[in-house]
């Protein structure tokens, strides 16, 4: 059982209502720039861009503190081989049978399909895991402890959120990809059973020629409700 934490004063960097504006509306204006990219170039990424928005990604909030995901980092093209072989072996079954009308449908305006080159193409794959529990030793018997995490589905989805916004800040491009299902990532990566892949995101720079669909975002009045002044 966990003892009781210390606790400390916080460390709270007071800005002023000019700097807070700024830097608000800075972090917006970028963050509107990101764009979900499918065609990738296949031009080197420092390594350290990737770190450190895994390292951004693990300073998210998480249930008790639990911290409950892995970040793999593939680059070795074997590997990507692989992944790539298995993903479209997926999604081809799905897009020609497992995928509703309704689903085909609603994806349709996106022009997808089951090839997934940007899965070799982009020099980092990061696949993030999801602990849907935790695994400890007893300290006596040595025996394998299951520890229950909560809510690892949503300080998973905090995570990859942060982790998008580093990897853009970085001036890198991302895909959040879901090939479905996606227990092959976690036979080709050897995963323990606790870890149950959450998302794999293509990480690089976009393809000269990359394209993207012409989409909007909702309006803040669209997504935002108040009560008060
Ligand atoms: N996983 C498939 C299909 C797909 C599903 C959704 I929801 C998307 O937003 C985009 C694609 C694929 O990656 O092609």
């Amino acid at each position: 059982m966990e003892t009781t934490a210390q606790y400390q004063p916080l460390e709270f960097e007071s800005r002023s209502p000019e700097e807070q504006l700024e830097r608000s509306r800075a972090f917006l204006t970028q963050m509107k720039q990101r764009r979900t990219v499918r065609e990738f170039s296949t031009r080197p990424v420092p390594l350290e861009l990737v770190e450190n928005a895994i390292a951004t990604a693990a300073t998210a909030p998480s249930g008790a503190n639990q911290q409950p995901w892995t970040f793999v980092v593939i680059s070795d093209p074997h590997l990507k081989h692989q992944i790539r072989m298995a993903a479209e072996r997926e999604e081809k079954e799905s897009y020609e049978s497992r995928m509703s009308q309704e689903w085909l449908e609603a994806l349709s305006y996106l022009g997808t399909d089951w090839h997934k080159p940007h899965l070799e193409d982009a020099p980092y794959l990061i696949v993030v895991f999801r602990q849907a529990y935790g695994i400890t030793a007893d300290p006596e018997t040595g025996a394998e402890i299951h520890v229950k995490h909560y809510y690892s589905e949503e300080s998973v989805g905090i995570a990859v959120g942060l982790l998008l916004a580093s990897l853009h800040l970085a001036g890198l491009a991302t895909l959040t990809h879901t090939p479905s299902p996606m227990k092959f990532l976690s036979e080709i990566l050897g995963r323990p059973a606790n870890e149950r892949p959450y998302v794999l995101i293509p990480v690089g720079y976009p393809a000269e020629d990359a394209r993207v669909p012409v989409i909007t975002k909702k309006s803040l009045d669209q997504v935002m409700v108040r009560f008060g002044d």
